[in-house]
């Protein structure tokens, strides 16, 4: 599936490259990294996922706008917007509603792979890329980051392995989120925030622990790991009580 996803987004980015890409939100919110700093608590990124390639539909007619109020009045650190259109059902409209809707940062999550979807985001109002070292040469990676930086966006560098965790630290990525999803097999494992979060030997370096979060338990052993910040799409769009579902995921 990984292949696929990539060899869409390289007919979108032609696409893309095609277009003029006019700024069309400037808003000023607070770092991510910052607001890390500075609390002593999980702090929760909530995704807007209308569907996945795993999981199918999951919520197809949420209104992003409404959804990520809620979030943000919840005390979400950060939204992640799918916006990968053909696997995800998302779109960079999403995106752009929501920033005109909260202030707080916001993570464009999509499977970027040339400068041109990173120009794409921020002219939409994307405070955060996510940069998937799976999908990239050392060289594409060290390319795309420094590129976002140049923009003033953070960067959370997505790993699932030691091999591409080594990756990352050499890059010297500040923000490494470990995805518990192998988006190859789709297997999810908490163990691999586990296993993983110990190579970060730098204490700046924010880890956050992405996907497969259900119950508090699960949150708990990621902050035992070492992660400052987890990711949540499902178990947030399927609750039946979200502001329950956030209490339990405040540890
Ligand atoms: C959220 P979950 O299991 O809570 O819905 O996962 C998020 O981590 C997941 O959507 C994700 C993702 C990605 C999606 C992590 N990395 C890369 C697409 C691409």
């Amino acid at each position: 599936i990984l292949d696929k996803i990539i060899a869409e987004k390289r007919k979108e980015v032609a696409e893309l490259k095609k277009k003029n890409i006019e700024p069309v939100i400037e808003k000023r919110v607070p770092m991510f990294k910052e607001k890390v700093k500075q609390s002593n608590q999980m702090n929760i990124i909530a995704e807007i996922k209308r569907a996945s390639p795993s999981k199918g539909e999951i919520d197809a007619s949420v209104d992003p706008i409404a959804r990520a109020k809620q979030y943000e009045k919840l005390g979400a650190a950060a939204i992640s917007v799918l916006t990968d259109q053909r696997f995800f059902n998302g779109s960079m409209d999403d995106l752009r509603q929501v920033r005109e809707a909260v202030d707080i940062p916001i993570l464009c999550k999509d499977f970027i792979i040339d400068p041109v979807q990173i120009d794409y985001a921020k002219a939409n109002g994307a405070n955060i890329i996510l940069l998937i070292v799976a999908t990239l040469s050392q060289d594409e990676l060290a390319e795309l980051y420094h590129y976002a930086k140049g923009l003033d966006l953070e960067v959370l560098v997505e790993v699932h392995n030691e091999e591409e965790m080594k990756r990352a630290l050499e890059l010297n990525a500040e923000i490494i989120g470990i995805n518990n999803r192998d988006l190859k097999t789709f297997d999810v494992s908490l163990s691999t925030t586990e296993k993983l979060a110990s190579m970060i030997t730098n204490s700046d370096t924010i880890l956050v622990s992405e996907s497969g979060m259900k119950i508090r338990a699960n949150v708990e052993l990621a902050r035992d790991a070492g992660a400052k910040a987890i990711l949540v799409g499902e178990t947030f769009m399927l609750a039946e009580n979200l502001e329950e579902k956030f209490q339990e995921f405040q540890v």
